[in-house]
């Protein structure tokens, strides 16, 4: 399977995060890319789309926040990445505030999230990698991987969180639906609950979005990704949460992951997104599954089984020693 990557995508490098109450060591690192390149071999270059396939699915005044909010923050004086403090749970007015503050927490929905000096470009090739990836699949490939980093599927229309700005499996998935390649669909398999593609789709009836996460009740991002979430208006009965306890091993793992596919294949799917995150490995040191590196093989194969056209993108995955061989093992599993 070609893999897809842009160097540009490793000029991110926030140095921290809240979490627990205090500053701990950033976990999406640079080095996550290093671990899987030097794993996978070579990578096919990226081109340019440009900003039209992203305006598609983010609101254009939040593009502009994630293009001119490190400037912002360094003009009003402040050093190092920035990050907001103060979230309007009330209901998020648009209004035309001008302190960085204000913006900050007004696109946020977590404080661990910065957005460093490399973060726009960084996320603007993750998600060309995305749709260079995607276009080798719209030219007749059978599959394509996008080494996406930062990752996307915790950013919604108009937020970031979860170390995601800009949402690459909602950006390719929604040009495969615009460019007559669908019915599309998302398959989830981060550890953590895809809470910003869910909210993109969650009334499109054209994209079916299917999650298998830790159960939200105990784990990160904790409002989105319960059982009862299915959809709403015209997609109603278009997304499918699939949500695991901690512990969760291959064997529990598998069936929810059949159910996923007979769910997706029964909707008549004709091409696959894939958001791939190797955090449900045993040792990830952020999450609680219990994946080997053989049930990553595993996984791939049962995915490539349905035969649809399908795209790999990189979300999530901390244990970075092991990360290159996991996500081997994933590609390796499709044939
Ligand atoms: C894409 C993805 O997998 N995002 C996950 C975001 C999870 N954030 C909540 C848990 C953060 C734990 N961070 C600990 C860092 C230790 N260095
Ligand atoms: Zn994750």
């Amino acid at each position: 399977m070609k893999l897809f990557f842009d160097d540009r995508q490793a000029g991110h490098a926030p140095e921290k995060e809240f979490h627990n109450g205090g500053w701990v060591p950033y976990a999406e690192t640079p080095a996550r890319l290093a671990s899987i390149l030097e794993a996978c071999g070579g990578a096919h270059p990226v081109r340019d789309f440009g900003l039209d396939p992203i305006l598609a699915v983010h609101d254009a005044d939040y593009v502009a926040f994630l293009r001119e909010a490190y400037a912002r923050w360094q003009a009003a004086g402040r050093e190092g990445d920035a990050i907001g403090y103060t979230f309007p749970v009330r209901g998020r007015r648009k209004l035309p505030l001008k302190r960085i503050d204000a913006a900050l927490g007004a696109y946020a929905f977590d404080a661990a999230t910065p957005i460093a000096e490399g973060t726009w470009d960084a996320a603007y090739w993750s998600a060309q990698c995305a749709l260079t990836a995607f276009d080798d699949i719209a030219a007749g490939a059978r599959h394509a991987f996008a080494l996406c980093r930062p990752p996307g599927h915790h950013a919604g229309r108009d937020y970031l969180g979860g170390y995601c700005y800009l949402n690459n499996a909602a950006i390719v998935a929604r040009r495969a639906d615009a460019l007559g390649l669908g019915p599309v669909a998302v398959l989830d398999v981060d550890y953590h609950h895809g809470n910003g593609t869910q909210d993109i789709f969650l009334h499109d009836p054209n994209v079916f979005f299917a999650s298998i996460h830790a159960d939200p009740a105990t784990d990160y991002p904790f409002y989105w990704g319960h059982a009862d979430e299915r959809g709403e208006g015209e997609g109603a009965g278009t997304t499918l949460n699939l949500p695991l306890p901690q512990g969760t091993g291959w064997d529990d793992y598998a069936p929810a992951l059949q159910t996923a596919l007979d769910a997706i294949v029964r909707w008549g799917a004709a091409m696959l997104v894939v958001s791939f995150g190797a955090d449900t490995f045993a040792r990830d040191p952020i999450s609680h599954f219990r994946l080997e590196r053989d049930d990553f093989a595993r996984l791939g194969a049962r995915i490539a089984e349905p035969g649809l056209p399908t795209l790999v993108v990189m979300e999530g995955g901390y244990a970075v020693a092991e990360l290159g061989s996991n996500v081997v093992a994933f590609l390796h599993g499709f044939g």
